[in-house]
């Protein structure tokens, strides 16, 4: 990276609005640009209490400190005064201070202003990624979108991330040693699946079928929201971290939550990954292995148009059973609706959709990655001059 770039100085804001997405994707993010990109980074967060289940080093109550090279601030409620970045990202669409706002035009040479938004398969992001957004004063937003396709911004993907993932998958004992760290002894034969999820009425029926199951299943669930609904099919109150409960062929075990790079082991780790939101939906498509989306609920269903574009891009290549399987598999979880059916059915293509979820991941890595696509656009921008 030429050593000029880390004069340039990025602003990062970011509002969490529930959950862990939207400082799970902005940490990431922060941390490429500083380490592959040698870039200065401030990361303004609202809320550090969010940020320090993913990252158990921060300090809930610094208003400024160092992580991983990133220069993270707690976003206050009132504003100080502060010189605006050669880049400001406010990430989906959170509305930055009106101080900040008016540093950003009282600068000579006005910031790349961009809004990072969430992420979706939906055809119409190809035309709005990179488009001018509004204006404040002599300061120009752009939309910026991740994305799946060729046009968009591309996913997050640290650089060599697929090289570590595929030598943890190919080492046994990297593996059981992870494993092991986290409490977990994986009985032989057993399939190792991760429930990462919202609450859904679904999860008995799946729960069920497992249990009667030939092959044993052992299934890791981090501490979380869809715990109460594990709870109510063990017929066990107050389950927490380290629990193990073992119904027939299903030994169901509660994790706790861990920090975002162990939480990539554990994905990579297992045979099936049951994500949700944003992040940890990226996340499991670089491990390379067969997935299930819970999409984030949205008004007036919107959610479930993008639960379709995405089925759409990702079933492309696979055969109409098994893109059936999936598809149906998927729609059921994200309805709440019986899964036994469709859990069945989707193992008859196990095959298949191995080979496919790694193919997925190949070819998706064939795009640029988000920070990498991000830094281009700052430097079609400006010129590919070096900001004064
Ligand atoms: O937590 P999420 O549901 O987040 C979001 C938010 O709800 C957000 O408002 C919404 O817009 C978005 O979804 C679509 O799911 P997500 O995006 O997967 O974020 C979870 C983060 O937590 C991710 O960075 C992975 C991380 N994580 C850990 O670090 N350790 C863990 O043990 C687990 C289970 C997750």
């Amino acid at each position: 990276m030429p050593q000029m770039k880390s004069r340039w100085r990025w602003d990062i804001f970011c509002a969490v609005v529930d959950n862990f997405g939207d400082i799970g994707v902005t940490w990431r993010l922060a941390r490429q640009l500083v380490t592959e990109h040698s870039l200065q980074v401030r990361l303004w967060v609202d809320d550090l209490r969010a940020f320090e289940r993913l990252c158990p080093e921060i300090d809930t109550h610094a208003a400024q400190q160092w992580q991983e090279g990133v220069e993270v601030r707690q976003w206050p409620a009132d504003w100080l005064p502060t010189d605006a970045a050669d880049v400001v990202i406010a990430a989906f669409a959170c509305q930055l201070p009106s101080g900040y706002m008016d540093a950003m035009a009282a600068r000579e040479k006005p910031p790349l202003w961009l809004n990072l938004d969430y992420l979706s398969a939906e055809d119409w992001v190809i035309g709005c990624h990179g488009l001018p957004s509004v204006k404040y004063k002599s300061v120009q937003k752009y939309f910026f979108f991740p994305g799946f396709q060729k046009g968009t911004g591309g996913l997050l993907r640290e650089s060599g991330l697929l090289e570590r993932r595929r030598q943890f998958q190919q080492s046994p004992e990297a593996q059981r040693k992870f494993l092991q760290g986290l409490g977990i002894d994986r009985a032989q034969g057993a399939q190792l699946i991760s429930l990462f999820a919202y609450e859904n009425t679904g999860l008995a029926s799946w729960l069920e079928v497992m249990a009667a199951d030939s092959i044993p299943t052992h299934l890791l669930v981090p501490e979380g929201r869809i715990l109460g609904d594990v709870e109510r099919w063990l017929g066990i109150d107050g389950l927490a971290a380290g629990a193990v409960h073992v119904r027939d062929a299903l030994t169901v075990q509660v994790l706790p939550f861990v920090r975002q790079e162990q939480y990539d082991h554990l994905l990579w780790c297992c045979d099936f990954n049951a994500v949700r939101g944003e992040d940890s939906f990226v996340r499991a498509q670089w491990a390379g292995r067969p997935l299930l989306w819970h999409i984030y609920r949205q008004d007036e269903d919107i959610h479930l148009d993008k639960l379709e574009a995405f089925l759409t891009l990702y079933t492309k290549g696979l055969s109409a059973p098994a893109r059936e399987a999936i598809s149906g598999l998927w729609r059921a979880w994200n309805a709440g609706h019986d899964m036994s059916g469709h859990w069945l059915t989707t193992r008859k293509h196990w095959p298949e959709l191995q080979k496919h979820a790694e193919a997925w991941c190949l070819e998706q890595a064939l795009q640029a990655d988000l920070a990498a696509a991000l830094v281009q656009f700052y430097l079609n921008q400006t010129g590919n001059e070096e900001p004064q």
